[in-house]
């Protein structure tokens, strides 16, 4: 059968031998292993985490933690989304082609490296916020699939001596980010989008890098954060409609 371009682009099964071999591999495997066991294990009764979102099957906890002043709260999401597949998922939302249409916090973005198909290096300029300086981030982007039915993209801050921090109008942000998917159908039929669901689990850290009022960072996370994944999920099960699903 003839393949579509979005499945060509889908997130490989297995690894991208051109990733295996690149500089940064050590760390985007240690990095991207690391993110993906924790973004599975439960927050329920885990200590300091509280609930601050909820709205149908989405449920997003914040831990509060300052270190020199700064807000790094360490945020997690979990959701569960129907008619789509982790790999769908993952595949929105590592694939820059679509990141305008979902990511409202988002000012420019540029490919500073193609590593593989399943890494590449990102510059990011985000929005201003009101009265703090405007925010920069230079990442590397891995999607991968790992257990059963489950993909997940990690994005985590480096540095290249082409995008030097502190420079411009902006200043330099550090982020780890983890959108880890799972898939499930009934035990003995085929997956379908009329019977498969795919929990996520969404993780993501933040230090703004410089001087932002807490408060107002705060507040920003806390509608940014629901605001994103309600986008994002609606997105991916929109783009999906109509489409063969990808398992
Ligand atoms: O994970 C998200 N997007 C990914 C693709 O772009 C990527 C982005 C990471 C950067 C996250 C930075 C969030 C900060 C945005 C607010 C603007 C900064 C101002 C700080 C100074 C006051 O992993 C979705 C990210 C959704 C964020 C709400």
């Amino acid at each position: 059968a003839e393949r579509t371009r979005d499945q060509v682009e889908l997130p490989p099964p297995a690894l991208d031998n051109r990733l295996t071999v690149h500089s940064l591999w050590p760390e985007i495997n240690r990095i991207s292993s690391e993110q993906i066991q924790a973004a599975f294990e439960e927050v329920g009764g885990g200590i300091g985490w509280q609930l601050f979102a909820e709205e149908g099957d989405m449920r997003m906890y914040r831990r509060e933690m300052e270190v020199d002043g700064m807000v790094m709260d360490p945020l997690k999401a979990m959701h569960k989304v129907r008619g789509v597949s982790a790999r769908e998922m993952c595949h929105y939302f590592f694939n820059p082609r679509y990141r305008y249409e979902w990511e409202t916090t988002l000012e420019t973005m540029t490919i500073v490296e193609e590593i593989s198909s399943d890494a590449l290096v990102f510059h990011q300029t985000f929005k201003r916020i009101w009265p703090a300086s405007q925010r920069d981030a230079l990442f590397w982007s891995h999607v991968r699939a790992s257990d059963d039915n489950t993909y997940a993209v990690t994005n985590h801050s480096t540095s290249n001596t082409d995008y030097p921090p502190n420079t411009g109008a902006c200043i330099r942000l550090f982020v780890t980010v983890c959108l880890a998917c799972r898939s499930s159908w009934p035990a003995g039929a085929a997956p379908t989008r009329d019977n498969i669901t795919t929990s996520i689990a969404y993780c993501s850290t933040v230090n703004p890098g410089g001087w932002a009022p807490a408060g107002v960072l705060r507040a920003v996370y806390k509608r940014e954060y629901p605001k994103f994944l309600k986008r994002f999920t609606g997105y991916v099960v929109d783009q999906c409609r109509g489409k063969p699903l990808a398992i």
